[in-house]
Order: C-alpha cells, then structure tokens, then sequence
C-alpha cells in the first residue's frame, strides 16, 4: 500500500466537524442550518429561491424594484459617505437594485458583502462590478460578526447594514434579539440597519414554501448529510432520512426536521452517531413575524423601528432601525 498523505484538516472543517458532533450527540439532536450552505446547497437554495411555492423572494424582489428610490432617501444623510454592509448577501439580485439607486444618486459608498460562503463571496466581487462599472466593492467571508468587526477596521465611515433575505428568521425571537444586540452594539449614533422579515400569514401558503411538492426543501436538507459524507467522511445513507416541516401559526415558527426512517448507525470520522427509528435531527427555524412583533424586536433590542417597506400583498417587510 501506498502511504497517504493525509490532508490536514481546515479551520472551517474543524469547526464544522466540532459543531456536528456537538448537535448530533445532544438529546434531542440537531444541526446547525449556517452549514446548508456549501457550493451544491447554494445551487439548490438558488433553486428554492425559483420555486412557484417560495414566495419571499418575489415579494422582498418587489419591494426593492419598485421602492429602491424611497430607500436611498431613507439610508442617505445629504451626501456624506457610507459603507453600505450586507449581511448573508448571497447572490445580491435584491440588493443590486438598491445600489443601482445609490449611484443613480451620486452617493459615495462602497459596498461590503459578507457571507458565509467563500463561493459566493468569490462571484460578487466577479460579477457586480460587470453590471454596475462604478461600484466600490470589498466582499468578506466569514461569521458575521467577526467580518464586521473586519469591516470596521476597513473603514470608519458611517455604517448602514444590510440584513435582507429574512436570514434573521434563521434564529429563534430570543436568539433574534441577542443577536440585535449585539448588532447594535458593534454599530454607533448614525448608523442604520434595513433588515427584512417573512410577515405571519396564511399558515397553508407559510408551509408550502418550506415543504414544496418537487421536494427541492427536502434535497436542500439531505444536502446536509451530503456534506458530511463529502467533508467529514461521514457514510450517512441519505435514503434512510425523511424531510418534515411544520408551522405553527401561533408562535410563528416554522420549523424542517429529518426523520430516521430505521433504527441506524452513522459514523462520523472517527465518531459514532446512534439514531432511532423515527428520531429527529432539528434542522432549521424559519421564524414568522407580524409587524408589531417586528416593532417589539427593534424596542427591546435597542434600536428605532422608522420606516417600514412592504409589498403589495403585506407578505414581508423590509424595516429601517435606527440606533
Ligand atoms: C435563507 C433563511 C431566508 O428560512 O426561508 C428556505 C432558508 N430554508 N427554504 C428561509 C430556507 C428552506 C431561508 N432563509
């Protein structure tokens, strides 16, 4: 046999090796949906994103079309220069409208997207500046906090963040206001967040979007297990899980869990991972708000709820805070 040069682990795959162990030996167990996003879970969640079912992505698309102007009055301060942050900004097919109204306008900014995905981060800094000659872009990849921290060195000028998508719908009301906290906390007397939320409504049209009859929502979930198999040389058969997802109208929780569809055993590196027939492994919460909730949040978390951006059909709002 042939001695093999093993690979030494990465940092990211340390850390998500560490979290998975961590989640899947705790009762009840779970994973931490931040790690739905490798290149395939990106490609399928761009897939999501088009399903007929998904109806966030029109509606938050439509706020920024069709106000993207009223926006820009609402971020600018006459004319002294911002950096315009974005938290989770994907693949910023929202967001370009709103910096294509910045310029428009004269505004200098520039733009600073921070994402999870090195990937996706890769591809901004690719594309936008093609559509958009005049762009000032610097992108981060990384945790959230640590980039902005990275940020704030980068430069001192005010700071007007972005946090779209409904990404903050990923944490539970409690763990939403943590993390506004601390937001506000890393943020000074001037500067703005626009943060997007999925609003309460039909509870059959909220379920839909997370349990769609192509089962697209149930790939991007298996990914999961995928990826493990890819990065942790995990041997999970993807087969034996099941997707489930439920809503709750009253709390506004939407929440997708796998099912162990057999009594099985997964190994995990060097770990070994038990699972009963039909234990769940918690996947992900996609929090729905109404607006006086969303009111509440920005209140007890410090911040100023200004202005609210919604569309026509009062599916999700896009709200201004002020610090
Ligand atoms: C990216 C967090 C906004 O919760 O709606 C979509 C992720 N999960 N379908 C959401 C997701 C399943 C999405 N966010």
């Amino acid at each position: 046999m042939n001695t093999l040069i093993q690979e030494k682990p990465t940092a990211v795959n340390t850390q998500f090796f560490n979290d998975v162990i961590v989640g899947l030996t705790a009762e009840p167990k779970s994973l931490s949906s931040k790690y739905f996003y490798d290149e395939r879970g990106d490609a399928i969640f761009q897939q999501i994103m088009e399903m007929e079912e998904y109806y966030l992505t029109n509606a938050e698309m439509e706020i920024f079309v069709s106000q993207s102007a009223a926006i820009c009055e609402a971020i600018a301060k006459g004319d002294e220069a911002f950096d315009l942050i974005e938290l989770g900004a994907g693949d910023a097919t929202k967001s370009i409208h709103l910096l294509k109204a910045l310029i428009n306008r004269d505004l200098d900014f520039s733009y600073l997207p921070i994402d999870i995905s090195a990937h996706v981060i890769e591809d901004l800094e690719a594309n936008l500046p093609l559509q958009l000659p005049k762009l000032k872009i610097k992108g981060f990849n990384g945790d959230y906090f640590e980039m902005l921290s990275q940020a704030n060195k980068y430069s001192n000028r005010r700071k007007v963040v972005l946090f779209m998508g409904a990404n903050i719908g990923n944490m539970s009301v409690e763990d939403a206001q943590l993390f506004c906290e601390k937001l506000r906390k890393n943020l000074s007397k001037d500067d703005l967040l626009l943060v997007g939320f999925d609003l309460k409504k039909n509870p059959s049209q909220i379920l839909a979007a997370y349990n769609d009859k192509n089962g697209i929502t149930k790939s991007f979930n298996l990914n999961l297990l995928a990826r493990m198999n890819r990065e942790l040389q995990a041997d999970f058969e993807v087969d034996n899980f099941d997707h489930y997802a439920c809503y709750d109208p009253q709390s506004g929780a939407c929440k997708s869990y796998l099912i162990s569809l057999a009594a099985q055993t997964v190994t995990i590196n060097d770990k070994v991972i038990h699972f009963q027939e039909n234990e769940y492994i918690f996947m992900e919460i996609s929090q729905k708000y109404a607006l006086a909730e969303v009111e509440k949040l920005a209140k007890f978390s410090g911040f100023n709820m200004t202005q609210n951006f919604l569309d026509d059909q009062n599916y999700f709002v896009d709200t201004i805070w002020k610090v």
